[in-house]
């Protein structure tokens, strides 16, 4: 009975065994690819658990034969290595990995922007403590407007973002997030919408 099984599942591929070559449709690839390898896009050196040493942040990606890849976000601390893989999918020239230095106090966070052109763009923020790597914050703006800056002044940089305000004239109508760092995150803090020159009440504002 496994015979013919076996008979049965090797005719039932013949046709494609025997099949001409089809001529691929991905002909601009060059054969010589180093596909799957990983691919340096950037790195810098900070103290980032604040143990007195410098880690090695950089930004890998694997040099596949597509426009879009997942980069990793790799911390290297002493002899230990921490990947995020999947941090981000982006084309291979977009992205940018930053040092985030929001104060002498806290300990510098790891940044990944891409700019997508004149309607978007992304920043993911990362933070190591010396045992983990982790994801702080996703954030994104269609304005596209995502800018770090002391807003208040108080000696901790906030994060401002422009989106479109959709419910009104989205080329003329904005809501003007502030994120504020607190407790390890990037938390909203007041929300104005340039439409009415108005700010959200705090109840509405989502995190
Ligand atoms: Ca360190
Ligand atoms: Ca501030």
């Amino acid at each position: 009975m496994k015979k013919y099984l076996i008979l049965l599942v090797l005719l039932s591929f013949s046709p494609y065994v025997f099949a001409a070559p089809v001529e691929s449709s991905r002909a601009d690839v060059p054969e010589t690819a180093d596909i799957g390898e990983y691919v340096l896009k950037d790195e810098f050196v900070s103290d980032l658990d604040g143990c007195g040493q410098e880690e090695k942040a950089a930004l890998l990606y694997r040099d596949i034969p597509e426009m879009f890849t997942n980069f990793t976000l790799q911390v290297k601390k002493a002899k230990r290595t921490f990947d995020l893989d999947s941090a981000i999918l982006a084309p291979k020239d977009q992205c940018i990995l930053e040092e985030i230095v929001i104060s002498p106090e806290h300990k510098p966070l790891i940044g990944i922007s891409y700019p997508t052109g004149g309607h978007s763009e992304w920043l993911g923020i990362y933070s190591f403590d010396g045992k983990t790597l982790s994801e702080v914050n996703n954030l994104f703006s269609d304005r596209p407007s995502i800018v770090i800056k002391d807003v208040d002044d108080d000696g901790v940089k906030d994060i401002e973002i422009i989106n479109r305000d959709n419910e009104n004239d989205p080329s003329e109508d904005s809501y003007i997030k502030i994120y504020k760092y607190k407790d390890g995150k990037f938390k909203t803090f007041s929300v104005y919408r340039t439409k009415t020159g108005t700010y959200l009440p705090e109840d509405k504002i989502e995190e």
